[in-house]
């Protein structure tokens, strides 16, 4: 078998993904997610200008021989347009190996682990009474696990609430340049425990709850809030500081027992190679699309279990339903998995471009047997929805500092 050509699509349906298909001289094709929000383009370049060329004419069941083609061939490693662009190319191998096995791609990872997938939704909202509405809404539906965001009152620019959107899986902007929002550290410490006293207060402690900082924090604010919320009992609490000194977590871990999560802008393992090791994380949220594939991600899943850190990849809108395929093939194998982050089954436009057949039931994820990735892509249908430029919003403290979103 030959890969003949790698075609790449980017689309804004419903919000923008880039998708590949590699198709081969015997017919099999296999898909890729290669979205990397509000920089979509780049990657798309990257496939096109940089990889697809290389790529024609080779054996695409030499997963392992590509991937280290593409990661050392390139002399400049790592980075997320290449690891993303690597990631699409590695996962629409997968699905072709798994096509021509006539196996879901969990079972040459080394089968199932577990019969379903736990995941865990977000409950956003205006305010603390709006996120508690749909927290109740939430464990109603099933789930075990979610996590809770909500407006700052009196400030403009808290992480994760809907604002004018009506749909998650809408575009952050529709503006062609980033919108610009206000952050205030203090106003942001005082309320969060109160959102987390509420929800033990109103449902209890069964329920699972976790949150995402998106990285906002100083050290020693991160090692306060993590003291704060210790009463709530959190499964974890994401991305209170960006790990570029990945040290930071050690001052953090003196101080608190709430156990940490970190990773989705993770590229490499050796972006959570010291935070692994010195056991200073709980979870790593790594993703098949800006970790590089599969492949990679299998050996950080590995590292990980070593030292007991388990896997809650990354989930939100911006990775395509290929990327969610992915991660459930990969989390239903992964002995050390913990959480999926999961956000939906998307908008009808989404469904009619990214053909999937997933079930939620009772806290858990179950996808079908089909054979590869499970997931398709209609190329027509996709054409319908052009590429719209847009961003994820920039954050300023409010005498005007730029500061982290
Ligand atoms: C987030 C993301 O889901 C998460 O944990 O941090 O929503 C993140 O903001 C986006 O993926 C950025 O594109
Ligand atoms: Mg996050």
């Amino acid at each position: 078998m030959k890969i003949t050509a790698i075609k790449v699509f980017v689309n804004s349906v419903s919000r923008n993904f880039v998708t590949i298909k590699i198709i081969t001289d015997e017919g099999t094709y296999g898909v890729g997610d290669g979205t990397l929000n509000g920089r979509e383009i780049a990657v798309v370049k990257y496939l096109e200008e940089h990889i697809a060329p290389c790529l024609i004419g080779r054996d695409p069941s030499q997963i392992e021989d590509i991937w280290q083609y593409l990661f050392k061939g390139a002399y400049w490693r790592k980075g997320p347009v290449t690891m993303t662009a690597i990631g699409a190319i590695d996962m629409a191998l997968w699905d072709i190996k798994g096509k021509v096995a006539g196996m879901p791609v969990y079972q040459l990872l080394g089968g199932k682990s577990r019969k379903g997938v736990t995941a865990y939704g977000h409950a956003n909202g205006e305010s603390i009474d709006e996120v508690m509405a749909t927290l109740g809404s939430m464990i109603e539906e099933g789930y075990k696990v979610v996590r809770l965001q909500s407006a700052l009152p009196g400030a403009k620019g808290t992480y994760g609430t809907m604002g004018g959107k009506k749909n998650y899986y809408e575009l952050q902007s529709d503006r062609p340049l980033p919108p610009e929002l206000e952050w205030n550290t203090a106003k942001y410490m005082n309320f969060v425990p109160e959102l987390f006293r509420r929800a033990r207060a109103e449902y209890g402690n069964e329920i699972r709850l976790c949150h995402d900082v998106h990285n906002r924090l100083t050290p020693i604010e991160a090692a306060r809030l993590g003291k704060l919320l210790e009463p709530y009992d959190l499964l974890f609490l994401e991305d209170m500081v960006p790990a570029d000194n990945q040290d930071t977590f050690k001052l953090i871990r003196q101080h608190t027992t709430t156990p940490l999560a970190i990773g989705e802008i993770f590229n490499t393992v050796w972006d959570a190679k010291d935070l692994i090791q010195n056991q200073l994380i709980d979870y790593c949220r790594m993703a098949v699309s800006h970790g590089g594939g599969i492949t990679p991600l299998r050996k950080v899943a590995d590292f990980a279990a070593m030292y007991n850190v388990r896997m809650a990849p990354h989930g939100a809108p911006d990775l395509s339903p290929i990327a969610c395929a992915a991660h459930i093939h990969f989390d239903l194998w992964a002995p050390n998995f913990a959480v999926q982050e999961f956000v939906g089954f998307g908008t009808p436009a989404m469904n009619s471009v990214f053909k999937f057949d997933l079930k939620f039931d009772d806290g858990l994820l179950y996808i079908t047997d089909a054979p590869g990735l499970g997931v398709d892509f209609d190329e027509a249908e996709a054409a319908k929805y052009p590429y719209k430029r847009s961003y994820l919003p920039v954050n300023r403290l409010e005498d005007g500092t730029m500061w982290g979103w």
